[in-house]
């Protein structure tokens, strides 16, 4: 039977719950095989820890791919996170020429949050991941990643008007479609997400309620389940919405939980995430 086939490309932060160990088990739960290609391996991920180790795993990407094509392995889907250098945008720049025809290249250029960078990235980088969203069908940044692309002044947050004109610059960096993670709606009381496919200028969106609480991870929550339920042949609206469902159930179970600011407890929502792929066949 046919199985969608996704690679995701990021790299293994060993504890913390992010990137690779979010991907794997949440696009696997949706019925999804999912293959992997780790960037690095490190310790924790770089928010709120410190002293973290970083094995750059550069050099193996490659050999990895070369193998791979020797295999006559092909992917349905490409989703990229977290990436370390400006060699690794390259790198999946390659593997998008070589294995990306009729694939969907989804790329969640991971950078920042509230404003900030993440330790590590500056604006040259910033200038680098926009090439790469040039060559990607879909691109999920969230509002510090597209302002940084974008290189105008993050504006604290974003109502829908001004994200319909974000959605509209992001797509002239050469991207199909552009998602805008961390929308507000109904004057900060609702929460989502909004995307603009510039190829039939349809603007799609998927709002639920604002959960005061904020958790390491959650992009990357979003973006997996959100990668999942495309792989699964799910229309634009619907993978908002399961995406947005999921990843709100994941903070809300989490909230209070302060041992827990590392990552959310996304394991305990994966029957909801299942349950919400059925309802929307
Ligand atoms: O959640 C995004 C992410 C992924 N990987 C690493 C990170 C972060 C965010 O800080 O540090 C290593």
């Amino acid at each position: 039977m046919y199985q969608p086939r996704v690679l995701s490309i990021q790299d293994i932060s060993c504890f913390g719950k992010c990137s690779l160990t979010v991907a794997l088990p949440v696009i696997s739960a949706m019925g999804v095989e999912t293959a992997i290609l780790p960037t690095a391996v490190l310790s924790t991920h770089t928010g709120g820890f410190t002293g973290f180790t970083f094995r750059d795993l550069t050099d193996d990407v490659e050999p990895i791919c070369a193998h791979w094509k020797k295999e006559g392995i092909t992917f349905g889907s490409i989703y990229t996170g977290y990436l370390g250098s400006f060699r690794q945008l390259e790198l999946v720049g390659q593997i998008f020429d070589d294995f990306g025809k009729g694939a969907l290249k989804l790329v969640d250029p991971v950078m920042g949050d509230n404003g900030k960078l993440y330790t590590g990235f500056d604006e040259n980088f910033a200038k680098g991941m926009a090439k790469l969203c040039g060559k990607a069908d879909i691109i999920v940044p969230n509002l510090t990643e597209a302002c940084y692309m974008l290189g105008i002044p993050y504006p604290g947050d974003c109502g829908r008007e001004y994200a319909k004109e974000l959605l509209k610059k992001l797509t002239s960096l050469g991207c199909r479609i552009a998602v805008l993670t961390g929308v507000m709606d109904c004057g900060g009381k609702k929460h989502g997400v909004m995307a603009y496919n510039s190829e039939t200028g349809e603007y799609s969106e998927y709002y639920s309620d604002h959960v005061d609480a904020k958790f390491h991870g959650t992009g990357d929550v979003w973006a997996s389940s959100f990668c999942g339920a495309l792989a699964l042949g799910k229309t634009m609206d619907e993978a908002l919405k399961i995406a947005v469902e999921y990843t709100v159930a994941c903070i809300k179970i989490s909230a209070g939980d302060d041992e827990h600011k590392y990552g959310v407890r996304f394991e305990e929502c994966i029957p909801l995430l299942v349950d919400l792929i059925g309802k929307n066949k």
